[in-house]
């Protein structure tokens, strides 16, 4: 008995490495410091009532940052663990096997669970106030939608301590991600981590298309809304046809380990191309999910900061959409060596290099945005002016690689590293933070520290450079992707150290940025205008933080740029207008989207290790969260006036 015990634990808990029994501690102490906090202060009704069961979008979103942000350090831990490996030739730092995982969760965890809700929480944040709306269209859905995101998030943490890490890659191919040659849990935890956080994508991307389409202030036309809202509609017009592909992808590979399914291994007539153009059908439109949005948070900075109406307002829709058709169209570059022959290569490669033309139309747009405007050097501003550059060269290298023939030689080698890290970390990571450090002053009511921001600025940007760049030469001299170790012979060394000492800049400007975040918490400027930096859209009418109906009285839109019109008209009428109230009509708050997420955890924890009766359980759980539901009809109330007026005097504006 004892025996079996032992034995169940040693396969249960991953023993035997020093770094995990620190993590073992680590988070058996967050866990009782956040317990003893919360119960010294007695913060159990307060996190319940206003954090758990919250519906109110803002709140929402700042949940997605936050766990966006600590995702960002975990993968950015495993970022460093990678190229200290790497710096030397020889190197035993980690083993073979433990760099398999790493890299995995790495990529994983910094698409998936970093820059998917990153993308989220401005989502949440700012959508329904640029729309002028009080909430997203299914607020009680959204809440769903960010409790699944951050349940399979934390499925898929939880590998790293109990079963092990996946180390198949971030897309899992098979067979190296089959029974054979993955038959610990490490796989399964892969499958349904992403599987219930991307349920949870796909329903947002319903729910933002429907609060777009649905409830936009009166007189907002589609070619009214500002150019972030765009972006988002752009972004979730792929994730409605991107995710469902995913979920079945995974499904299928399920089936594979699960049932012995051999659809993706060539042992039973399966086949493993199979599964590679699935995954990456859903693969590439991923990474235009994550950037688009990030175009739009640039179109909403440049405009403000250059103090300019943005250049070509009509080009950016155009192209955005454009953008957002093409990139279903561009899949097989991921994979031009398959052996699909001349013509199919030349298809998409001529697909993946006209993706370069309606973007290369927005850099053109924001340069002449900015041509002749009175530019404010802001922090958004100097994240989004060292964006262009970086992303012009992402893009360049991106064309090299879409060349098919030339891409046999660049195939899976570090230049392809390179590259894409330069388009995601130029584009996607430099375009949140740009947000980030945007509508910070609008979600919190106070501005980040500028000096703390430029040394973050500085540290990140010379980091990027300097540990990128070499890696675009190694992969000329023959550095592949994937490898843990090398020779001396092999001449890699130098630039590698170069790289790994690039990766600690930018570790140090993460630092700063977390530094900048408390300095602010306690130094921070109060913004008590809710429009500190004279913006253009409707967000910036209302107090920081907004009142959790966001629009006491919902604005008229006359044309775009709403927000800048209503002053333009208000400085020459030189009157300010009293509104009358009526009371508002708000959803209440619900337990429900919590109480199931962890449901489908326990689900999930089941699926994984193959414990079928906890798999039901959990899955009967959410069945009768679903039913509890559908039974709760007094799911709404309204603020009366004089509550209103009450919120709207302590803010100290009307209007
Ligand atoms: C913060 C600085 C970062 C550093 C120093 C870094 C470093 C690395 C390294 C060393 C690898 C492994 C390369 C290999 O051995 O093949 C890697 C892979 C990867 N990284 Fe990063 N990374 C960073 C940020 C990011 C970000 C922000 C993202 C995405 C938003 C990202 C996405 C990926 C992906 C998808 C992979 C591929 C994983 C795989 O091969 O399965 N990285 N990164
Ligand atoms: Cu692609």
């Amino acid at each position: 008995m004892l025996d079996k015990l032992k034995d169940f634990s040693s396969h249960f808990f991953v023993t035997g490495e020093p770094m995990i029994y620190g993590a073992d501690v680590a988070i058996l102490l967050t866990l009782a410091g956040i317990i003893f906090v919360l119960t010294y202060l007695k913060k159990w009704k307060w996190l319940w009532r206003e954090w758990l069961t919250t519906v109110d979008h803002k709140k929402i979103g700042i949940m997605y940052m936050l766990s966006s942000l600590l995702m960002l350090f975990r993968g950015g831990v495993d970022a460093l663990l990678m190229r200290m490996q790497l710096a030397f030739p020889q190197w035993h730092f980690l083993d073979s096997n433990h760099y398999n995982e790493i890299f995995t969760t790495h990529g994983t965890i910094m698409i998936l669970f970093m820059a998917m809700p990153l993308m989220f929480a401005f989502f949440n944040i700012v959508v329904p106030l640029q729309i002028g709306a009080r909430d997203v269209a299914y607020p009680f859905l959204n809440a769903v939608s960010f409790w699944l995101f951050f349940f399979g998030a934390m499925l898929f943490n939880l590998s790293f301590v109990i079963g092990g890490s996946p180390d198949a890659g971030w897309l899992s191919y098979p067979p190296l991600s089959g029974m054979q040659f993955s038959p610990g849990p490490g796989q399964d935890f892969y499958i349904w981590g992403i599987q219930i956080s991307g349920i949870g994508s796909l329903a947002s991307g319903i729910n933002f298309i429907m609060t777009i389409l649905k409830m936009r202030a009166p007189g907002m036309k589609l070619m009214h809304m500002p150019l972030f809202t765009w972006s988002v509609l752009a972004s979730c017009i792929i994730i409605i046809f991107a995710f469902p592909v995913l979920t079945v992808t995974l499904a299928l590979l399920f089936i594979d380990r699960f049932f012995d399914g051999h659809l993706f291994t060539m042992t039973g007539g399966g086949n493993p191309m199979m599964y590679i153009n699935l995954i990456w059908m859903w693969g590439h439109p991923e990474v235009y999910i994550v950037v688009l949005p990030a175009f739009g948070i640039f179109s909403e900075i440049v405009a403000t900061f250059s103090q300019k109406k943005i250049f070509g307002y009509k080009s950016m829709v155009f192209s955005m959409m454009i953008i957002s058709v093409l990139s279903y169209f561009t899949w097989v570059h991921h994979f031009f060596t398959m052996g699909a022959g001349a013509n199919v290569n030349v298809f998409f490669a001529i697909t993946t290099m006209a993706i370069g033309i309606p973007t290369g139309v927005k850099v053109f747009n924001w340069l002449f945005t900015m041509f002749r405007g009175r530019i404010q050097m802001t922090q958004p501003m100097l994240w989004t002016i060292a964006f262009i550059p970086c992303f012009v060269v992402g893009g360049a290298t991106g064309v090299m690689l879409s060349a098919a023939p030339a891409d046999y030689q660049y195939h899976n080698s570090y230049f392809l590293v390179a590259h894409f890290h330069q388009v995601l970390i130029g584009g996607v990571v430099f375009g949140f933070f740009a947000g980030l450090y945007y509508w910070w002053p609008k979600m919190f009511g106070f501005k980040l520290n500028d000096r703390l921001g430029k040394w973050a600025f500085w540290t990140w940007n010379i980091g990027f450079y300097v540990c990128f760049m070499p890696q675009y030469a190694l992969g000329f001299m023959g550095m592949t992707r994937r490898i843990y170790t090398y020779d001396f012979d092999m001449g890699w060394g130098p630039l590698n150290v170069i790289s790994t000492v690039g990766a600690f800049f930018m570790g140090i400007g993460f630092i700063f940025q977390a530094w900048q975040i408390l300095h602010g918490i306690k130094y921070g400027e109060r913004d008590v205008t809710g429009d500190p930096w004279n913006g253009r859209t409707l967000e910036w009418s209302i107090p920081s933080p907004p009142p959790h109906y966001n629009f006491a009285v919902i604005p008229t839109v006359t044309g775009q740029d709403a927000w800048w019109t209503i002053k333009e008209e208000r400085k020459k009428k030189k009157a300010k207008e009293t509104a009358a109230f009526s009371p508002i009509h708000m959803p209440k708050n619900s337990g429900i989207p919590f109480i199931m997420s962890i449901f489908w955890f326990i689900a999930g924890f089941g699926l994984t290790f193959h414990w079928v009766w906890v798999a039901i359980f959990g899955l009967t759980g959410v069945g009768a969260c679903l039913l509890a539901r559908s039974f709760q009809y007094n799911s709404d109330y309204y603020i009366p006036v004089d509550e209103i007026q009450h919120t709207e005097d302590s803010v100290g504006r009307v209007g």
